[in-house]
């Protein structure tokens, strides 16, 4: 049997996937109300594909406690954010994590850590736990996870995975478990080297990302269509430019390559860099909106409203998101919050929020478009006659940034 321990974005379709392959698996976590949630038949996040997967795995005799359970196999996927001052992992999730493990786990169980950490975590931070609770008959793996968020069931089921252990046949084990579902390559090496490639996966597209940024303040500045100069770049056989954006948002690329400067502060220039260079993009489109309004004679913020709330296109989830970076850089010019509407977003959570996108168009005058959900891809002409600030180039006519 597998213990899948934190029922987050990654565990929850992770033990499901593993259910409805035919894995027996009980999954844990802390959260007396989302345990009660998922036993009540109800999903907690919304995803593609989702719904049947749960349904499936239910099936399949999938069970939900807050207990961890006695068994031969533990997959950890909690979550690791980082300190803000020192921009290292902090792994107090992951440490608190393994500590309830170790109480219940039985001679030579395998411990697998999904959970993204920095190159060198495994090592500092869990295992002195096992060294002092006497147990180095744990097995200790790394299977970061891949998935992206908007289609992680596909994901999960076709991505290559990495799998990293201090044991090669160990390894083979835990690859054999994950190929009873994965379709994708399966590569087995050491623990430090499966920690290193989560993170440069997630920097090498941080980097890329803040590179488009960058450009796209370059064209602002001197007139240059930014997305025609990509396009047409990206037909070179050997370039391949990401697209600029508002922000980059979620809990992976906005988080993870900030362990490498951490970690390295004198070596990660160029990620340092970029970092900073993603995380100012919500402050330029504030600006953006300011220069706009005096090119057009506007003055009342409050005609000014925000489209999207949530990190990216066609998800659920608010974490770092551009919008609130941008709204939090607004609350420090001390303006009344700008008006936000989101259809992902059905909870009230910010001030000046909609729930319905003709009630939010019908009271502002200037729309800014800070995710390119499908719905406003549907509704374009819902626009006509609104000032249009579009950070994704989806509206044609409309300001880019
Ligand atoms: N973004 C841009 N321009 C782009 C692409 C993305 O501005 O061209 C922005 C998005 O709007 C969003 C942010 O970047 O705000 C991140 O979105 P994303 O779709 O690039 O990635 P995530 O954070 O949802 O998921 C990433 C994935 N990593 C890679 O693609 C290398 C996923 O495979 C990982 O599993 C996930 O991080 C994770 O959990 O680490």
């Amino acid at each position: 049997m597998v213990n899948v321990i934190g029922l987050g974005y990654i565990g929850l379709p992770t033990a499901l996937m593993m259910a409805s392959y035919g894995v027996d698996v009980v999954g844990t976590d802390y959260n007396e109300k989302l345990i009660a949630t998922l036993n009540t038949g109800k999903i907690t996040f919304k995803e593609d594909g989702l719904d049947m997967l749960f349904q499936d795995a239910i099936n399949a005799g999938v069970k939900f406690v807050t207990e961890y359970q006695v068994t031969d196999t533990y997959i950890v996927s909690v979550p690791t954010p980082y300190d803000k001052f020192s921009k290292k992992v902090a792994a107090y999730y992951v440490v608190s994590a393994v500590k309830d493990v170790l109480k219940v786990a039985p001679q030579n169980a395998t411990l697998v850590i999904e959970s993204t950490v920095s190159p060198g975590t495994i090592e500092k931070s869990i295992r002195p736990i096992l060294m002092a609770e006497n147990r180095t008959d744990i097995n200790l793996v790394h299977a970061p996870e891949r998935i992206i968020p908007g289609n992680m069931v596909y994901e999960l089921l076709h991505n290559n995975r990495t799998i990293g252990a201090d044991d090669k046949a160990i390894g083979e084990v835990v690859a054999k478990l994950y190929a009873s579902f994965c379709q994708g390559e399966i590569i087995v090496t050491d623990i430090k080297t499966a920690e290193m490639t989560k993170v440069v996966e997630n920097t090498y597209r941080a980097v890329n990302i803040a590179f488009a940024n960058e450009l796209a303040k370059i064209c602002r500045h001197d007139n240059m269509d930014v997305y025609e100069i990509i396009k047409i770049c990206n037909m070179h056989p050997r370039v391949n430019i990401l697209q600029p954006g508002p922000g980059v948002g979620g809990h992976c690329i906005s988080v993870d390559p900030w362990f490498l400067v951490g970690d390295y502060p004198s070596l990660a220039k160029v990620i340092d860099e970029s970092m900073r260079t993603n995380d100012a993009m919500p402050a330029f489109v504030l600006h953006r909106v300011y220069d706009i309004m005096k090119e057009r004679n506007m003055h009342d913020l409050s005609k000014v409203g925000l489209y999207g709330l949530t990190y990216k296109e066609n998800v659920d989830d608010m974490r770092e998101s551009p919008t609130l970076q941008l709204l939090e850089s607004q609350e420090k010019h001390l303006g009344e919050p700008l008006k936000v509407y989101d259809p992902f977003i059905t909870k009230d959570v910010i001030a000046n929020q909609y729930h319905d996108l003709d009630q939010f168009l019908n009271d502002i005058d200037f729309v800014v478009i800070m995710v390119k959900h499908n719905e406003i891809k549907d509704n374009v002409s819902k626009l006509n006659g609104k000032v249009v600030l579009d950070c994704h180039n989806i509206i044609p006519g409309a300001y880019h940034i």
